[in-house]
């Protein structure tokens, strides 16, 4: 994959809000988008989807869709992220076919194996901690959760990349680059517009 040091996780109260975000995000050098809409209908979805593609197409950026494949692939986004409730890798993949860039989430040793068994390009492995972006939180890992899995993990040679997700704020990098971790999936730390073409720096060349 061509960006896997650091994703950003969309939030807004509209549509138009997720797209404000998203190109500021780009225009500071963000280039892996996931554009992560809740409780929308499909067509504002897809329309928005659509937006969202052109603006990544003008800054070079990748484009992941949460949860909803068919929009992934009507908008023809670069890919698709699964959450543990979401359609199934497998039947994701068949629908997408193998151009498309399918992530998972994991917050389990066990559930990062499924995912690099049944064809991930990378898993979002989380909460680091709490936040209050996601409802119905998986238990915290912290950094002892994610060195005791990553240690496993990256020892198994049908692995695919990690990132870490769920409360990560910038002076958070280091500790988790060390746990061996290949990025971060942030929202809120990207959400605020002070600072974040150096944020972004600071994320890219620490990873
Ligand atoms: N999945 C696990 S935590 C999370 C998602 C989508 C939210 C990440 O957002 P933030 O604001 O960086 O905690
Ligand atoms: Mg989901």
């Amino acid at each position: 994959m061509k960006e896997i040091r650091l994703q950003y996780i969309s939030q807004g109260n509209t549509p138009q809000e997720h797209l404000q975000k998203i190109e500021e995000v780009c225009r500071a050098g963000g280039k892996w988008i996931q554009l992560r809409l809740k409780n929308t209908d499909a067509a504002t979805s897809l329309t928005t989807a659509l937006k969202c593609r052109e603006i990544c197409d003008r800054y070079e950026a990748l484009l992941i869709v949460n949860d909803q494949v068919s929009v992934a692939k009507a908008a023809m986004a670069d890919g698709v992220h699964l959450g543990l409730n979401d359609m199934s890798l497998v039947e994701a993949r068949n629908i997408l076919g193998d151009n498309f860039i399918i992530g998972g989430t994991a917050n389990t040793l066990e559930d990062c194996l499924d995912h690099a068994e049944n064809g991930a390009d990378y898993v979002g492995l989380g909460p680091f901690r709490f936040t209050s972006t996601k409802k119905k939180l998986s238990p915290i890992l912290g950094l002892e959760g994610y060195t005791e899995i990553l240690s496993e993990f990256n020892q198994y040679k049908g692995k695919v990349p990690v990132v870490a997700i769920g409360g990560i704020g910038i002076r958070d990098i280091e500790g988790l680059k060390a746990t061996g971790v290949s990025g971060v999936a942030v929202s809120s730390m990207l959400s605020e517009p002070k600072g974040l073409k150096e944020k972004i720096e600071n994320i890219k060349n620490t990873f």
